[in-house]
């Protein structure tokens, strides 16, 4: 049975401080619209989508802090992309900050199908950066201080006629989080990032950012037979530029889209699911080939103090 379809990374530029979810759900739509016309059946959209990376500020207020989350989803700023996916028969990913009704805050992400439902949820385990205000640095990376670390493990679900996983921006650098989506059986990984092009403590590093972003999904890909789609928001946000570079790479490690622009962009690739099973079938057979018990190093808790 063929498991053939074109999926589309919506690449975002920047959302600015002032910016409106209004503004940024008209781009949204403005996206969904060129990636259904190019026969897209899902589209990828940026980590934390609806408003600018936050976590670049110190911020001691509550209710300015809460300001950038979503106590709802769907709700009435995001309806219409729900609505206009509903309409399309187009499904979609999109990244939020979720405060829910205890009072807790995830830096999050969800599935939904081409009928508008929400059919999976992920919440970021990898919080990179730091909790204080650090002033020497140019900008902020605040989520260990507005998110807590994911609950919900890597969830892997039934859509889009396959396996569907999902990871968020600085969890595609980790080999764990592919291998679990991998164990999990998923075929598509979806994900987000903000990336600044600029990190303050190794800034040696800052010319192999894009390096990096693809050197990551790549291994991540090929190593655990999956497709995927990264997408950035890009581009000068707030002073702080943002690395662009959406790929979608398919289970051989190959790049078969890249993002040519910092800007509101759509890259599309055919995925076919069952493409998975040449490196799963082979070299990645994790039933044949793999040796959990010499990897116990790899799941023993953190040192603590
Ligand atoms: N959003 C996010 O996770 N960004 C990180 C930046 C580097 S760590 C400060 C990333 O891994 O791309």
């Amino acid at each position: 049975m063929s498991r053939k379809f074109v999926v589309a990374g919506a690449q975002m530029g920047p959302i600015q401080r002032g910016d409106s979810r209004a503004s940024a759900v008209a781009r949204m739509c403005a996206l969904m619209r060129d990636a259904h016309a190019r026969g897209a059946e899902l589209v990828v959209f940026p980590e934390l989508a609806l408003t600018t990376f936050f976590p670049r500020w110190f911020m001691t207020d509550r209710a300015e802090i809460d300001g950038w989350f979503e106590t709802a989803m769907p709700n009435a700023e995001v309806q219409p992309l729900f609505d206009l996916a509903r309409d399309l028969g187009i499904g979609f990913h999109l990244g939020y900050g979720e405060l829910t009704a205890e009072g807790r805050y995830f830096n999050t992400a969800i599935l939904v199908d081409r009928t508008g439902a929400i059919v999976g949820k992920y919440r970021k385990i990898h919080l990179p950066g730091h909790r204080e205000d650090e002033p020497w640095r140019p900008f902020q990376h605040l989520e260990k201080r507005y998110f807590e670390k994911g609950d919900l493990g890597f969830p892997v679900f039934d859509a889009f006629g396959g396996k569907l996983g999902m990871c968020i921006c600085n969890d595609r650098r980790w080999p764990e989080t592919w291998r679990m989506l991998g164990l999990g059986g998923a075929e598509l990984v979806v994900l987000g990032y903000n990336t600044p092009l600029h990190y303050p403590p190794a800034p040696e590093h800052d010319h192999l950012q894009y390096f990096h972003n693809e050197l990551s999904i790549q291994a991540g890909c090929y190593q655990n037979g999956v497709w995927a789609v990264a997408v950035a928001k890009a581009g000068m946000e707030e002073g702080s530029e943002l690395i662009g570079g959406s790929v979608i790479v398919a289970p051989t490690g190959e790049i078969l889209a890249r993002a040519a622009t910092s800007g509101d962009e759509i890259i599309t690739a055919e995925v076919d699911l069952n493409r998975c099973s040449e490196t799963r079938a082979n070299v990645f057979n994790f039933a044949l080939h793999r040796e959990p018990q010499d990897y116990a190093a790899i799941t023993a808790p953190k040192p603590t103090g």
